[in-house]
């Protein structure tokens, strides 16, 4: 299959260092540009640091690569027709020679496969409001259900139902941790208001729940879901007053489908005249140096 492994990443992963998945969403649709490149850059940046080997995972020309280059992020970010590749899409991308970026799915999917253990994100995709009628439910979910990677997020964003999210992860089998916590995070707030399953305060602890997982040969993710540190949280009055515009915008328009992520994300970015998205990166870049302890722990 025309698929790649990069050359440093192969190397990385064949001598047994640290190595870490990144999503491409997030720089396809996730955050405007110049910032989209910045932050892949920074990200990539964190872990090399901390001696980890980045590998961000995208679709480049129909070619699916676990290891952009810097020069592979920038076309990815310039790409206006770039789409948003969950699973399902990986196959039609491919064969139609289009680029896209990958979702947690994806990127979770397509990790695993090249032997990538450890994968960081911001938010992840879950039950979205209204979904007993909808039947919008993330792709996210079930992937995580089946591959069995280490994920770090902060938690799932407000714009979702989040006790719907965690019921189901619990249906799943994906283990949801704390970190440092006992509350489940909301993205830009650091206490969504339901519980964490468990609370861990060490890489050490996650990686013991992650080797039992191996031993028992369960095949789900062990989601490990980080705050935002609250000095760096969204105002509670403004994340509520931006939350009830974006469902009614959502819902005024006639938003669904794949869009639906994509759109309340640029709502709040808009609406908070860059607040949000402040946060969003504060959030992303935390959640990949936990990622990178959690592989260096390895
Ligand atoms: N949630 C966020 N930020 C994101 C996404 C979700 O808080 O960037 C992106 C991720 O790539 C995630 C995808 O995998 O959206 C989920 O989209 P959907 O809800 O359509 O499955
Ligand atoms: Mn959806």
């Amino acid at each position: 299959m025309d698929s790649y492994v990069s050359e440093e990443v192969a190397a990385a992963l064949a001598a047994g260092r640290p190595v870490v998945a990144l999503e491409s969403t997030i720089i396809t649709h996730g955050l405007p540009r110049p910032r989209n490149l910045d932050v892949a850059v920074a990200a990539e940046e964190v872990l090399r640091h901390q001696g980890v080997t980045p590998a961000t995972v995208g679709v480049l020309r129909g070619k699916v690569t676990v290891g952009l280059s810097i020069d592979e992020l920038r076309t990815l970010s310039l790409d206006d027709a770039a789409i948003k590749c969950s699973i399902r899409d990986l196959p039609v991308a491919m064969a139609r020679g289009a680029s896209g970026g990958t979702t947690v799915a994806a990127t979770a999917f397509l990790a695993h496969r090249a032997g990538i253990k450890v994968f960081p994100t911001g938010g992840l995709g879950g039950v979205h409001r209204g979904a007993s009628q909808t039947y919008d439910e993330s792709a996210d979910l079930v992937a995580l259900s089946q591959i069995p990677v280490v994920m770090v997020s902060a938690g799932v964003k407000s714009i979702l139902d989040v006790g719907a999210t965690l019921e189901r992860l619990e249906t799943l089998n994906v283990a949801v941790l704390g970190y440092g916590t006992d509350a489940f995070p909301g993205f830009y707030i650091a206490d969504s208001g339901f519980p964490a399953p468990f609370r861990v305060d060490t890489p050490a602890e996650v990686t013991a729940i992650a080797h039992a997982r191996d031993a028992l040969g369960i095949e789900a993710a062990v989601l490990v879901a980080r705050p935002v540190p609250v000095e760096h949280q969204l105002d509670a009055d403004l994340h509520a007053q931006v939350l009830a515009d974006a469902l009614a915008a959502a819902d005024a328009q006639g938003i669904h489908g794949h869009d639906v992520t994509p759109f309340l994300l640029d709502f709040f970015h808009t609406a908070t005249h860059g607040a949000s998205e402040a946060t969003n990166v504060e959030i992303y870049l935390g959640n990949v140096a936990l990622g990178g302890q959690i592989a260096a722990a390895w």
